[in-house]
């Protein structure tokens, strides 16, 4: 059977990818590009180079954007507009749930229908299995182009709110951040002896965050449990060993010459707790706190 249409509008890094993709499984795909030098190689393995986002948004009934952000993406539709109405556009570049919301009214008022999607994937793993792309929207617009888009890694669903994939893309950028951050200070930390290499204390590093990744499912049951007045959450620790914990890391990093300031927040704030009368320290207590500071 032929394959769908499909146009991709933005070859940097991922558009590059997404459209590779395609081409590879067969669809006939139209790109542009602002700067057009990055379609030839595309150009050169089937695909068709558009002169206009207007010329490839024309070009078929999917249209795929992945752009820098979201006021780039809009600013790129905005010329081609009209041609956007009866087509699906689905928009995968980075973005808040506020934008995808607005941008879902903004090709609504032109007769298009949208989904947003938010990729968990690197350039280099699209179309493998380890890729996955989360969609919001209309679920009939999800469904009608669905095997298309399992064409770039599994397509997940998170439902017909435009602003759930960004959200759920976003929390998971959050985790990936933070524990990106947490490698980066105990790296310095522990080459800041002068014996010892990264490489030689990572090795140390993936087991023991392989085991603590483990305990995510219970912590998770503990947050959600939290309304059940009855429920005692599973992981609990006292609050002061806690503190004694963020303390010493504080301590040995300034000592170390390492900057300290995420270790004497989470000291701070834990101090704060303790004068409240808290004494446990619990996921749905974190959890609970981090939604009201603001
Ligand atoms: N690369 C990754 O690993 C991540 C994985 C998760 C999803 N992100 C998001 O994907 C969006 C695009 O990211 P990218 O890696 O493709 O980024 P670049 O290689 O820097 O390409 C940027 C494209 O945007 C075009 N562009 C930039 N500024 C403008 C502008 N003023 N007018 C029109 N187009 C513009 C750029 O065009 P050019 O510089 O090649 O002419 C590229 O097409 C992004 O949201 C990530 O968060 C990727």
């Amino acid at each position: 059977m032929a394959k769908a249409a499909v146009t991709v509008i933005g070859l940097g890094e991922m558009g590059r990818a997404l459209a590779d993709a395609l081409v590879t499984a067969g669809h006939p795909t139209t790109v542009w590009n602002r700067s057009a030098a990055k379609a030839d190689d595309l150009v050169a393995r089937g695909a068709v180079r558009a002169a206009t986002v207007e010329e490839a948004v024309l070009a078929g009934p999917l249209v795929l954007v992945c752009l820098l952000d979201d006021d780039i993406a809009r600013a790129t539709l905005r010329p081609a507009a009209d041609a956007l109405r009866g087509r699906t556009l689905v928009n995968l570049t980075n973005g808040t749930p506020a934008q995808a919301r607005e941008a879902e009214s903004w090709a609504a008022d032109h007769g298009a229908a949208y989904l947003d999607g938010g990729i968990m994937a690197i350039p280099s793993t699209i179309a493998t299995p380890e890729a996955f792309v989360l969609y919001s929207g209309r679920k009939a617009d999800f469904a009608a182009h669905r095997e298309t888009l399992e064409v770039l890694g599994a397509a997940r669903y998170l439902g017909a709110d435009t602003g759930m994939a960004p959200l759920y893309d976003l929390a998971l950028l959050s985790a990936m951040d933070m524990m990106f951050e947490g490698f980066f200070h105990s790296v310095a930390l522990a080459t800041s002896h002068g014996d010892g290499d990264a490489a030689g204390f990572t090795e140390l590093l993936v087991p023991w965050l392989t085991s603590m990744l483990r305990l995510l499912p219970t912590l998770a049951a503990d947050v959600d449990s939290d309304a059940d007045a009855d429920a005692e959450p599973v992981f609990a620790q006292g609050l002061d060993v806690v503190l004694a914990g963020a303390r010493n890391m504080a301590r040995a990093s300034r000592d170390a010459g390492v900057r300290a300031d995420h270790f004497e927040r989470s000291a701070a704030a834990l101090e704060e707790q303790l004068a409240e009368g808290l004494t446990t320290y619990t996921a749905p207590g974190v959890v609970r706190r981090l939604r009201t500071s603001g």
